[in-house]
């Protein structure tokens, strides 16, 4: 995520600590590169201009050249405005006056609605709510057997009805939904490959019958200025309360994120970060921010930990530490914990100073699975002893794994680091933990 822009707004910042003495020209430099950044990025022209003026009244007016750290201030205006370009603080769900919640989901097709209805129903799900997923759209013959098949997957009630009609199918899911007390209520709507008055009348019924709390639309961050456009026309009919921006994995420019707030005023609530249904984060402006200026985002990375590490597996571990047993089994283990909390590159990015370290490091996904592969061809004797690990053993287990002696020892090698880097953490007790991630 943001990446690229990342790197180029980490660049004018290095310029701009680079000179000795900031002069206002300098200043002036640095932000025309801010904007070609913000452009590149694919930030709306209008928003990126907007954005730009307020940072220059304020890098010129607040004495930015008197100040000890130039730069310093430089940046951290940028960083303000960012925030404040992105929304402030973290933008919560409405609930509704009267239960069930009726939250409405709409969005152009293949933008990721039906997905991110499902994962909205995990998160509720997780917090000990017993929500309804509406299965709205009737335009696709297959869109409601993916939703069904998704809300199974995570046990949630999936509501589909007789009716061809997607108003009648949502009044009589809203009643299943009171007869049996569920809350909320999902609505995945249907979308159409652009913005349609059809779609916009329909989705306007629904709206008529449901009266939802929150009408979320949903925007593909993949697709920039497209994404930016498209919400605009359904703002412009619906009025809808907040944004998603889904497939932030990819390599998406980040343009959809910066834009969509100014242009529209709603807020965005969540991002969705993959296929799977646990892959969405709620939306916090400052953290999006520090991440896009390269500080990283930590606050994140130990919610993300918290919620993916498990914590008797956790513990049994740091037993095993304490009496110096953390075997190969236990490393392999460690690493598919690490491996569920999301992308090696992407967790990287998010601990503070290290997306610009790590830039030009693609983190190797594939040598987790050499390494798993390795461990899985020892017998489980050699898994909690790596000390017996001679040379005819170390031939016999990277041949069983497909992969060389070298391989195997580089993966030793990084095991018994581990080992060392964990004694030496445990020792130093939680300061240390401070020190390494830098705050
Ligand atoms: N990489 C990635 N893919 C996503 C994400 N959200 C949805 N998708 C994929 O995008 C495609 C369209 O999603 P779908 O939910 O069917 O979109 P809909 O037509 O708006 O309901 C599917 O292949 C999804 O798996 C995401 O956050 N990241
Ligand atoms: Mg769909």
């Amino acid at each position: 995520m943001f990446d690229d822009l990342t790197s180029k707004l980490d660049q004018v910042f290095r310029n701009l600590r680079g000179v000795g003495k900031i002069s206002e020209s300098n200043i002036r430099d640095g932000l025309t590169d801010v904007r070609r950044a913000l452009l590149e990025a694919d930030v709306n022209l209008q928003v990126a201009r907007d954005f730009l003026a307020r940072v220059e009244q304020k890098a010129l007016g607040q004495e930015v050249l008197k100040s000890l750290q130039p730069a310093q201030l430089f940046i951290k205006i940028v960083h303000d405005e960012l925030v404040a370009l992105l929304g402030e603080k973290e933008a919560r769900l409405n609930t509704g006056k009267k239960p069930p919640t009726v939250i409405m989901v709409v969005g152009l097709q293949g933008s990721g609605k039906t997905t991110f209805c499902a994962k909205l129903a995990r998160y509720f799900k997780a917090k000990g709510r017993r929500p309804l997923l509406i299965a709205a759209d009737l335009q696709r013959p297959a869109a409601q057997d993916q939703l069904q098949v998704l809300g199974e997957s995570i046990g949630v009630n999936v509501f589909r009805g007789e009716s061809k009609n997607p108003v009648e199918v949502c009044e009589a899911g809203l009643r299943h939904a009171r007869k049996i007390s569920l809350d909320p209520v999902i609505l995945d709507t249907a979308g159409r490959l652009h913005v349609d008055d059809d779609l916009m009348s329909e989705l306007e019924r629904v709206r008529g019958v449901t009266e939802p709390a929150e009408i979320l639309f949903v925007a593909d961050g993949m697709t920039g200025q497209d994404a930016v456009n498209s919400a605009k026309a359904f703002y412009d009919r619906l009025n809808f309360t907040g944004a998603v921006l889904t497939k932030m994995d990819g390599d998406t420019r980040g343009g959809a994120a910066l834009s969509i707030r100014a242009i529209t005023n709603a807020p965005i609530k969540f991002l969705s970060v993959g296929e799977k249904l646990d892959q969405l984060e709620p939306f916090h402006p400052d953290r999006v921010a520090g991440r896009i200026l390269g500080r990283g985002d930590i606050v994140t990375l130990v919610e993300r930990a918290q919620a993916t590490f498990d914590e008797d597996k956790a513990a049994e571990l740091e037993a095993k530490l304490r009496k110096a047993e953390f075997t190969l089994s236990d490393f392999l283990e460690q690493l598919r914990q690490l491996k569920k909390m999301g992308s090696l590159t992407e967790l990287l990015g998010m601990i503070p100073g290290m997306s610009q370290k790590m830039k030009n490091v693609q983190m190797d996904e594939k040598a987790l699975k050499h390494t798993e592969a390795l461990i899985l061809s020892m017998t489980p004797f050699e898994r909690d002893r790596p000390q017996v690990l001679n040379a005819s053993r170390r031939k016999r287990i990277a041949a069983g794994a497909g992969l060389t002696v070298q391989h195997l020892n580089r993966m030793i090698q990084q095991y018994e680091q581990m080992v060392q880097m964990m004694k030496q953490l445990r020792k130093a007790g939680p300061g240390q933990i401070k020190r390494v991630f830098g705050r």
